[in-house]
Formats: C-alpha cells, sequence, structure tokens
C-alpha cells in the first residue's frame, strides 16, 4: 500500500475511534452508571505524536514512538469543557501529563496539540505521575503529582529501588504550569497526595499518604491529613491519620485519596482507593467516606466494602485487577467520575450528589467480622419480607 493510503487509513481508524458516541452499559447497581467504552485509550493518542509523517525518513510509515497506556487522569471543569490530566505512558515507561478535553464528559475526547510541558525542579524527576488537580480558594488550579526518581542509596546491584515525593505546580489557564518547590514530609516516601479546595484554619489542607517504601505502606499508610502555610514553599509537619488500614477489609494493605473532596450540605465527600493482597497480587478498588464539614478530620459516615471494583475487561491490563481514580467533575447535580482500569486505559461512570450522599450515608458500615455482615443482610431481608407480604421466618 502507498503511503499515503496508509497515512488516510491511520487518521481514519484515529477520527472513528474518537468520534464514537459512548453509552451506558448496564442497568447498575443505582448508585453509578458504568458507560460501555473507555473514554481514552492508547489508541486515543494522536497520530502526529507517534509517526513521522515525513515520508523521506519514514517510508514505510512506522510507528516511531510507542505509547503505552493513558490511564490515572486528573480531572476538572475548565470553560464548558471537561478537561482529563491524563498520565500517558510511553512505551519506555516513562509517563507525562496530557490534556484530552470534552464537551460532553463521556465522549469525544480529544488530546491537545502537545502534551503538558511540565517545568523540571532541581530534584529532577525521572517519572512523574497521577495528578490532582484542585480549583483552590486562592485562586489558582494546583496540580498534586507523584515523582519518583532512584533511590541514591540503593546498591548499584538494586535498579528497582525508588523514591516517590509529591511534586507542585500550579495554573490559571491550563496552559502555562510553573513549577513549585516539592512538598517537604517527615515521611520517607509519599504518594497519594491532594490539595483540599479551601483553607481549614487559614492554612492549606493536604491528603497524604505516607509510606515506608515504595511499594509498602509498611508502618506508614493510611490517608493523612496535614496542614501547610503556603504552597510556594510547602512544608508539612506531623500527619494525622485520618482513614487507616484495617485487618481483612478492601483497604487492608494500603489505601489513598482519590481526588479532592466535594462539599455537599451534609459534609465532604471522599472517594479513595483501597489496596489488600491476593494470591494472585494486588486488588485496588474504590471506596467512598464522608467527612465533617467543620472538622475535616472527623470521618462521619463510611460504607463497608468497595464503591467500584473492577469488572469485565477492566480486570485485565499492565497491572491487572486494579480500578484507580484520581479525578472527578461535578456540573450542578451530576457528578462524572473518571477511573482507569488496570493501569491501561481511563473509564467515566456518572452519578449524581444526591446519589452519592445517599449511598455514603445509608450505606451500612463494616462490621469487621462475618458475623456482623450476616446480621446486616438478616435485618435487611426481614424488613423486606415484610414489604413482600411474606412471613419472616429467620432461617
Ligand atoms: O499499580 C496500581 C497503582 O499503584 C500505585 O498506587 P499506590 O500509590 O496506592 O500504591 C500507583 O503507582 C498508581 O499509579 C498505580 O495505578
Amino acid at each position: 500500500m502507498k503511503f499515503k493510503e496508509k497515512l488516510n487509513q491511520l487518521f481514519k481508524a484515529y477520527e472513528a475511534l474518537v468520534s464514537k458516541v459512548n453509552e451506558p452499559s448496564t442497568i447498575g447497581n443505582g448508585v453509578f452508571k458504568r458507560y460501555k467504552y473507555p473514554v481514552l485509550t492508547a489508541a486515543h493518542i494522536p497520530v502526529f505524536w507517534k509517526y513521522d509523517l515525513n515520508q523521506d525518513n519514514n517510508p514505510y510509515l512506522m510507528e516511531r514512538i510507542g505509547v503505552n497506556a493513558t490511564f490515572n487522569a486528573g480531572a476538572i471543569k475548565f470553560k464548558d469543557k471537561y478537561l482529563l490530566i491524563v498520565r500517558v505512558e510511553a512505551s519506555d515507561r516513562k509517563s507525562f501529563f496530557a490534556i484530552a478535553e470534552s464537551d460532553n464528559g463521556i465522549d469525544n475526547f480529544r488530546f491537545r496539540e502537545y502534551p503538558i510541558n511540565l517545568p523540571v525542579n532541581d530534584g529532577a524527576d525521572t517519572n512523574v505521575y497521577d495528578m490532582r488537580i484542585t480549583l483552590h480558594e486562592d485562586g489558582y488550579y494546583y496540580g498534586l503529582f507523584c515523582t519518583e526518581k532512584r533511590d541514591p542509596e540503593a546498591h548499584e546491584y538494586d535498579q528497582s529501588a525508588a523514591i516517590a515525593q509529591c511534586g507542585i505546580v500550579r495554573t490559571l489557564d491550563f496552559k502555562n504550569w510553573e513549577r513549585l518547590p516539592d512538598l517537604k514530609t517527615p515521611s520517607a516516601q509519599q504518594r497519594n497526595v491532594v490539595l483540599h479546595p479551601e483553607f481549614y484554619n487559614g492554612k492549606y489542607a493536604l491528603y497524604t499518604r505516607p509510606q515506608d517504601s515504595f511499594i509498602e505502606a509498611g508502618h506508614g499508610g493510611g490517608i493523612g491529613f496535614s496542614l501547610c502555610e503556603s504552597m510556594e514553599n510547602a512544608i508539612i509537619g506531623d500527619e494525622y491519620i485520618l482513614d487507616k488500614k484495617v485487618y481483612h477489609t478492601v483497604y487492608e494493605l494500603k489505601n489513598g485519596q482519590g481526588p479532592a473532596p466535594i462539599k455537599t450540605d451534609k459534609g465532604w465527600l471522599h472517594l479513595a482507593h483501597g489496596v489488600r493482597n491476593t494470591a494472585a497480587g494486588l486488588r485496588y478498588v474504590l471506596y467512598m467516606f464522608m467527612t465533617d464539614l467543620d472538622d475535616l478530620t472527623k470521618i462521619i459516615h463510611k460504607p463497608g466494602g468497595y464503591f467500584i471494583a473492577p469488572e469485565g475487561e477492566e480486570r485485565i491490563g499492565d497491572v491487572s485487577n486494579v480500578v484507580f481514580c484520581n479525578g472527578w467533575i461535578v456540573n450542578g447535580e451530576d457528578v462524572f467520575i473518571y477511573y482507569a482500569s488496570s493501569d491501561t486505559r481511563m473509564h467515566v461512570a456518572t452519578s449524581t450528589v444526591s446519589q452519592l450522599v445517599d449511598y455514603v450515608m445509608n450505606t451500612p458500615e463494616d462490621g469487621f467480622s462475618s458475623g456482623e455482615t450476616l446480621k446486616t443482610i438478616y435485618n435487611q431481608i426481614e424488613k423486606n419480607l415484610l414489604i413482600l407480604d411474606k412471613v419472616p421466618t429467620g432461617n
């Protein structure tokens, strides 16, 4: 096939993919609706990022730059567009951020011409990922992300020991990004750091995830909470553990705050990920809780179990059995939850603020034993049998 013809085919296939209409996939569980197609995959990366389009340089029209995955996106509504700040992972394993935008939040996401040209600090990042975007009441949009580099203390034979810390950028227009100094924290490692949208006692409030080593939370872990005076030189002291790891729950091994919480008249809605170990490796699910409007360190409602777990094709990918969310958008009553599956692709699920508040306030809490779970189910069956006009027998 001739160069031009091949090129036309590439662009045609790309256009067909990015203009595909999305639709709700199942009747769902009443809490949220999943959508049939991922909103972003590696195939959504523009052709001109991957191919050298100069026929003289690339007569076989071969892909010169590979992209492996598009996942773990921050999200924000800006000037009537739904923006995803996507973690794009090139085939060389390096991640960078790129903005994809859509008019309706459920389909037709298109990447802007260029990825974000993230300014680099002296500490030089080897890899950057998982940005959380917060519109703070100080007027800036802050992006907090993980900056990772090789552990300088590691022995030469160990080429996988890494240190993760929190990088910070801010913007007013999603075009120009100002890099601020990385967050200074007492913890050996940090991931999943998220800025709260409002001042708290006159200070910036941060959700953190202290951990001992790169993968294991170890003695650390839990969703931490800390305050700092300034984002231009962000330093935090002790981290109060707001939501800790608990034996035989979906957040037994580690957990982390998802996007910045949503303010409602009942409290702050939080979305987080919880991790447990299995014979097949780690399993990541999403769960929710609500904190007090006045006391951000107080959890006032927490449903037992997971909110979203990997399902169908979501279960398979580069790191299988994972769902991860670091971006959601509220538009009036509607909530768009952007979650990644198996470190490979992005999906959307939709709900409303009142449904999520109802879910968080009225889902039974974890009783922390099989007996308690059974009691909760018995209680529900008993009441429902009366509604269904049947006599409860108790067995
Ligand atoms: O591979 C699953 C996830 O693992 C990490 O999450 P956590 O910080 O909770 O360990 C992150 O690397 C995340 O990007 C990844 O999706």
